[in-house]
């Protein structure tokens, strides 16, 4: 048994952030994961992960990504790994879909630079790109994709360098506060630890370790496909091929990278949605032939080239919250020893060092500068009383 200042459960994106973050400010801490560093059995794996600033899911993000580029920056600087590759998005639907209308109000509201396409204007541009007269596209310089094993590794790096002990291969099985409220007792597979406070990152497990939250999870699985295009990878390369996120005419997303990995490799294409439920502990990871065919009728009237020849596909999760906001808060529950960073909903792992540094704040005081209020696990659309407002 050991006791530090602060244990993290879960070393994915989120979890290995707040470690870094916490023993930067001079903590003791105990991290505990359940794989190995940087695996892919849970929401941080596949290469590459969307980066945008001009917002569709609410403006009320845009200030932690200004924060979130920041600290990739300085991340990058600090590890001399190459994170982030910011070779421009674009969010593309008719005018009033959500991923177009959300993104402008965004990028109007915090004065961030974009432009707005026309269809010939983004097939002229991105002549892999095919939209459809009534299709329109919100362009953006300094979106791009990050690179989410790269990233949970450097996090691991300086949370070690800094002192941190970070446990692999040790699930964490249950946990509770110490009598009186102060401090809390983890137990694991193999020991049982107590601490001060308690951070749970929990990705896909966190039905299993944070019931008592109050907040309703679904655990979807999604898949990854990477295609080799017709023609070869040349015109999928960064900078002639953005990022995007497409919605058609039912408010279904796709969205895809360009091709990273050599003349041999893929565009990655994967739906935003439509994922089906899964439970994180017997998740099929076997892809099935009628999956590729659903993705490539998908890919066919948009991008010409695509689906080429599936190189490779692999299964994700996305921990969702019904109204795919973020939970990022100290425990209601427990408000004096557990701090909880989950339900990132697909689109979390952009946000991964500023969530770092929003758990370090607030296990350390409380309370945190940055604007949260989005995130509070006792707003009524996420509570199982309250309303739901997908
Ligand atoms: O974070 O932008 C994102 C994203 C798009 C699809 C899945 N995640």
């Amino acid at each position: 048994s050991v006791t530090r200042d602060v244990i993290v459960v879960g070393l994915g994106g989120m979890g290995s952030a707040a470690a870094y973050h916490l023993a930067a400010r001079g903590q003791q801490v105990l991290g505990l994961e359940r794989f190995g560093p940087a695996h892919n059995r849970g929401s941080s794996h596949g290469g590459s992960r969307i980066t945008r600033q001009s917002y569709f899911e609410d403006p009320a993000y845009v200030p932690l990504l200004l924060r979130s580029y920041e600290l990739f920056a300085k991340l990058e600087r600090d590890t001399g790994r190459t994170l982030a590759t910011l070779c421009g998005g674009v969010m593309l639907g008719r005018p009033d879909s959500r991923t177009v209308a959300g993104s402008r109000l965004s990028a109007e509201r915090w004065g961030l630079p974009h432009e707005m396409l026309d269809a010939t204007q983004v097939r002229r541009r991105f002549p892999t790109l095919t939209p459809g007269p009534d299709e329109v596209a919100l362009y953006e310089e300094r979106a791009g994709f990050v690179r989410p094993e790269a990233t949970v590794t450097a996090h691991v790096q300086l949370a070690q360098q800094a002192g941190a002990d970070l446990r692999f291969e040790e699930p964490v099985t249950r946990w509770e506060v110490l009598p009186g409220g102060k401090g809390v007792r983890v137990h694991t597979v193999d020991d049982v630890y107590t601490a001060g406070h308690l951070v749970v990152c929990p990705g896909a497990w966190a039905p299993r370790l944070l019931s008592d939250l109050g907040v309703g999870f679904t655990i979807e699985r999604q898949v990854m496909y990477w295609f080799h295009p017709r023609g070869g990878t040349a015109a999928f390369e960064p900078g002639r091929h953005p990022i995007y996120v497409w919605e058609d005419g039912d408010g279904m997303q796709i969205y895809g990278f360009p091709a990273i990995e050599g003349p041999d490799g893929g565009a990655k294409v994967a739906f935003f949605r439509k994922g089906t439920v899964c439970d994180p502990e017997t998740l099929e990871r076997t892809v099935g032939p009628q999956e590729v065919v659903a993705m490539a009728a998908q890919l066919r009237p948009r991008l010409p080239d695509l689906p080429g020849t599936l190189r490779r596909a692999v299964a994700c999760m996305y921990t969702t919250t019904a109204d795919e906001h973020f939970v990022l808060a100290r425990h209601p529950e427990h408000p004096d020893s557990v701090t909880v960073a989950c339900g990132f909903s697909g689109h979390g792992f952009k946000f991964v060092p500023v969530i770092g540094e929003i758990v370090a704040d607030l296990a350390l005081t409380g309370a945190t500068e940055h604007p949260i209020a989005l995130f509070d696990p006792l707003r009524q659309s996420v509570t199982p009383e309250g309303v739901t407002t997908p």
